[in-house]
C-alpha cells in the first residue's frame, strides 16, 4: 500500500503539523483552550485530513510513532504561547487506545513535558473510553499518576462507547466530550438531544467539565446553553487553526 509507506515516513520527512481549534467556555464567553488536530502535507497529494489517515494509523501501529509527535510538537507550540505573554491557554491532545498500552508511555510523556518546558497544568490529554474499559485497573494506574502531574484528562467521543459508569468514576477525569454524531442532529432528534442532555447533567452531578464538538449552527449553541452546558468546540466558532491565527484569537478574545 503506498499510503502506508508514505505515512511510515511522514514524520521523518517532517509532513505533518497540527492545527489547534478553540474551546469557547459559555459562562465567560472566552477562549479556553484548544484542541491540537494533526494534518497530513503529503508531498504528492495535498493537505489530507486525519480522518483520512488516522484510521490507517492506528490499524498499522503507525499511530505510536505520529501520536508521540503530535504530543511533542504541541507541547512545544504550547511552551511558545506561554513565553509569549499570551493568557494561560490549555492544549488538549488526542491519545489513542495503541499509545496507552505502551509500557513506555507514562516515561514518554513525562520526557516530552520536561524536555519542551511546558506547564502540566496546561495540558490535557483527550482519550477514548476504549482506550481506559479494557483494563480499567491499569488505565486508572496510569491515569492517577498523570493527575499527580497536574495534567488534564478528558474522555473523548464520549457516548459512543461503552464505559460503565462505575468504571468513570474510578478514573481522575476533569471533563466529557460529547461526540459531535450527538450535536448534529440535537435539535431536531430527540434521542440525540436527550442523551446530550443526559451527559451534561451526569457531568454536573460527577463534578466534570463537560464540552460539546462539532457545533456548527446558532440553534444547537441554544440547546447547549439551555443545558447549562460549560464549553463548546465547532465550527460556528472557529475551525481548527494554524498556531499563529490562534495566538491572534486570543489577543482578540481578553
Ligand atoms: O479533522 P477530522 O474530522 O478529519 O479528524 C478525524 C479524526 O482524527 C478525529 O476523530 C480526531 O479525533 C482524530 N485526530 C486528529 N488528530 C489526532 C491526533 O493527533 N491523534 C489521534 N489519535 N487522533 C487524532
Ligand atoms: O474526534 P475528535 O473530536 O478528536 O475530532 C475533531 C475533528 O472534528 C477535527 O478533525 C475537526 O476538524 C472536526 N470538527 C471540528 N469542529 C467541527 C464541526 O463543527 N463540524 C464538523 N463536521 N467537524 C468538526
Ligand atoms: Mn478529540
Ligand atoms: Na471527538
Amino acid at each position: 500500500l503506498f499510503l502506508e509507506n508514505d505515512l511510515r515516513q511522514a514524520v521523518d520527512r517532517h509532513e505533518l503539523l497540527l492545527h489547534y481549534q478553540p474551546q469557547i467556555d459559555l459562562e465567560s464567553g472566552r477562549l479556553v483552550g484548544v484542541e491540537a488536530l494533526v494534518r497530513w502535507q503529503h508531498g504528492q497529494r495535498g493537505m489530507i485530513s486525519p480522518g483520512a489517515f488516522i484510521p490507517l494509523a492506528e490499524e498499522t501501529g503507525l499511530i505510536v510513532p505520529i501520536g508521540e509527535w503530535v504530543l511533542r510538537a504541541a507541547c512545544i507550540q504550547g511552551r511558545k504561547w506561554q513565553q509569549s505573554g499570551m493568557p494561560p491557554v490549555r492544549v488538549a491532545v488526542n491519545i489513542s487506545t495503541w499509545q496507552v498500552r505502551q509500557p513506555d508511555f507514562v516515561d514518554m510523556v513525562e520526557g516530552i513535558l520536561d524536555e519542551s518546558g511546558f506547564d502540566p497544568q496546561l495540558l490535557e490529554l483527550e482519550i477514548t473510553e476504549s482506550a481506559v474499559m479494557d483494563n480499567v485497573q491499569e488505565a486508572v494506574r496510569i491515569l492517577n499518576i498523570f493527575q499527580q502531574r497536574g495534567i488534564s484528562l478528558a474522555m473523548d467521543d464520549f457516548g459512543t462507547g461503552y464505559s460503565s459508569l462505575s468504571s468513570l468514576q474510578r478514573l481522575p477525569l476533569s471533563k466529557l466530550k460529547i461526540d459531535r454524531s450527538f450535536i448534529r442532529e440535537v435539535t431536531s432528534n430527540a434521542n440525540d438531544a436527550a442523551l446530550t442532555s443526559s451527559v451534561i447533567a451526569l457531568g454536573r452531578t460527577m463534578g466534570l467539565g463537560v464540552v460539546a464538538e462539532g457545533v456548527e449552527t446558532e440553534e444547537q449553541l441554544d440547546f447547549l446553553q439551555r443545558m447549562n452546558c460549560a464549553q463548546v468546540q465547532g465550527f460556528l466558532f472557529s475551525k481548527p487553526l494554524p498556531a499563529n491565527e490562534v495566538s491572534t484569537l486570543f489577543e482578540r478574545s481578553f
